[in-house]
Order: structure tokens, then sequence, then C-alpha cells
């Protein structure tokens, strides 16, 4: 160790004295150098500080930078597991009590977790995965980091430890702050949240009326007056509507391994699905479909209580990466079960 450390600092020494390499920073992330046949590489709020090869001398080098590490802590409600609470305020965790959660995430960076986070029950305990998103303060349209966090049952959205908050190696700046899931409409801040250099993580409440989202009518409002994410769209397009989310619901009981009848009716359809609006653990075609039809009527901007009302939108200015990358997924899921019903 105190030999590679020797080489670093008279590498580093013959670069800049030699081949009069000036210092620079890079924000999130890094860069490389290269002078006469040496090249640097330079990371930033990178824990790694170790890269060294031989041949035409390549030194890394890297520092934690506290101004690239912010702290948030999002708070939602998902409107499936929180329209006929268990408990008050509180979303029901009827999945991870069946054990149906995985412990790796639905979404597209693929995060995991320790089956032991599943284990705490009570106001923190889990309720599913969900997708977070930080945008560009001038471009809310561009994505700048998204991955796969934890949802508690008082709202808290936490790191894959069921407990931490969310913390992040990007620069401290303001960004819109998005929240998504798999069958809810993700929602976006209407403005870019101030990201705070305190020790306590920036809190972003969109169970809060008083928190301002983008768009029309992003939330449903819950009868304690508290904001949560639409739920029922099962199909994950981004719409809620008669045609695509009720034809999914239908797929997932219709081609479930043991209902060997292809029954509309079968009730047996347990474990983690897409189209579980409640998410219940359960998928039938009365409990998911009456509410998905029940929220398409009742929407605020469906003045005619039309269920082929085809406008109930995620209120996002352009799609989500949750929304893309599970578009994808079950594209290939409904591909795959048509070759299964076909070859029946
Ligand atoms: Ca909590
Ligand atoms: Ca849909
Ligand atoms: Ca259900």
């Amino acid at each position: 160790m105190k030999t590679i450390i020797t080489i670093f600092s008279i590498a580093i020494g013959l670069a800049v004295q030699a081949q009069s390499i000036e210092k620079f920073s890079i924000d999130s992330g890094g860069a490389s150098v290269t002078a006469g046949g040496i090249q640097m590489l330079y990371t930033i709020g990178e824990v790694n500080v170790q890269e060294l090869s031989a041949g035409g001398i390549s030194i890394s080098e890297g520092f934690i930078n506290a101004d690239l590490k912010i702290s948030i802590n999002p708070k939602l409600f998902l409107q499936g597991p929180i329209l006929n609470p268990t408990n008050a305020g509180l979303m029901n965790d009827d999945l991870r009590a069946s054990g149906y959660i995985p412990t790796t995430s639905p979404y597209s960076d693929d995060a995991t977790c320790n089956a032991s986070v599943f284990n705490v029950t009570g106001t923190n305990a889990i309720v599913d995965w969900v997708w977070l998103e930080l945008r560009d303060k001038t471009d809310n349209t561009l994505v700048i980091l998204s991955q796969s966090a934890l949802l508690q049952r008082d709202g808290d959205v936490v790191a894959t430890d069921g407990v931490s908050n969310i913390n992040l190696n990007i620069a401290l700046d303001d960004y819109y702050i998005v929240v998504n899931h798999k069958n809810h409409l993700g929602v976006m801040t209407n403005t870019p949240v101030t990201i705070a250099r305190t020790a306590t993580p920036t809190v972003v409440d969109f169970t809060d009326v008083n928190t301002t989202t983008y768009g029309t009518h992003a939330q449903s409002t819950l009868s304690s007056g508290d904001m949560a994410l639409w739920a029922g769209d099962v199909n994950g397009d981004g719409l809620i509507n008669f045609s695509g989310d009720i034809n999914r619901v239908l797929v997932d009981i219709v081609l479930f391994p043991s209902n060997n009848s292809f029954s509309s009716s079968y009730d047996f359809v347990d474990g983690y699905f897409q189209s579980d609006v409640f998410l219940d653990g359960n998928v039938s075609f009365a409990n998911e479909n009456n509410q998905i039809l029940l929220s398409i009527i009742l929407y605020p901007l469906n003045a005619s209580f039309s269920s082929q009302y085809n406008f109930f939108e995620e209120q996002l200015p352009s799609a989500s990466l949750l929304r893309t990358a599970t578009q994808l997924d079950l594209d290939m899921q409904r591909l795959e079960q048509t070759l299964e019903l076909l070859n029946h």
C-alpha cells in the first residue's frame, strides 16, 4: 500500500512538473487529460482513488467533495394502498406481509435490497419499490439522475436499506423532483426544489396539498385531504383508460398459470403483479377494474363521466424513465404471453 502511494506521489509530481498539466476541477463525474503520453484521470465525489497502469503511465486520483453529496426525503402516498387503509394515514403493506415484494427492484436499474428490510413492521414497514428522478432546473424534460427507492407506510421514500434518507452524489443545486410507481401516475414538483446545505435532508412532501405539482390534477385527493399518486395505470403507458388498463388486468388473470379455463372471473391470482391496483397481493377482475373505472369516471376533467375518457394522463413534461423502461418490459411480456397462448 505504501509503495503504491509513493508511486502515486512521484508520478503525479513528475506529471505536473515535467508535463505542465494544470489543475482543474470537474463537476460530478470526471475527465482525463493527456500530455506527452501521460494520462491523468480525475474523479470527483467518488470513493475510488486507485487506478494505476504501468506501461503508458496512467494515474487516477479522486477525492470526496462534500458539495456533491445531497440528501433528500421525498414523501408520497400511492392511492391504491391508501384508499382503504387498515390504519388511518398509513398505506397498507399487504405485499410485504405476504412476502411478495422482490428484493430486486422492478425498475430498470435493478437495484437490490436485503430481504431483512421487509421484516420491519408498523409505520416504517415497506409498501413497495418506487422510482425517483431529479431533473434539470432549466429543462424539466431532462432527467439528470434516476434510481429505485423504497416507500414506507407513512410515505417516506428511503434508500434500499429501508430506513436511510436518499443520499445522492450530485452537485448541490436546484432540481425538479419526480416520483413514480409502476402502476400509478408519476408526479413532478411544479418548480425546481432548492436543496438545502444542511445535515438534515430536504423534504419534498407530495402528500401535502400545498406542494404544487406540474400540470393539472396530477394527483388524487384523499378523503383525509392528503394527496396521492393516481392508481390504475396497470399497463404502464402513462395513461389511465378503459381499453389499455382493463385489458391488462384481463391478461394477468386469464393467462395466470393455474387458470386452466382462462376464466376472467378466476380469483386466485396471488403475488406481485403490475395489475394489482390496490397492492394487496391479489388481482381480481371485479376489484381492480371497478377501481380503474371509478377513477376514470370521477376524474375531475371528465365532465361527462364517460368510461371512454381518454385524457387521464400522467402530468410530466416528458416521459419518465420508469415509464419508458416499464413500457418496454410490458411489451415484451405481452409478446411472450401471446406466443404462449398461441402454443396452447
Ligand atoms: Ca417513516
Ligand atoms: Ca395505462
Ligand atoms: Ca388487488
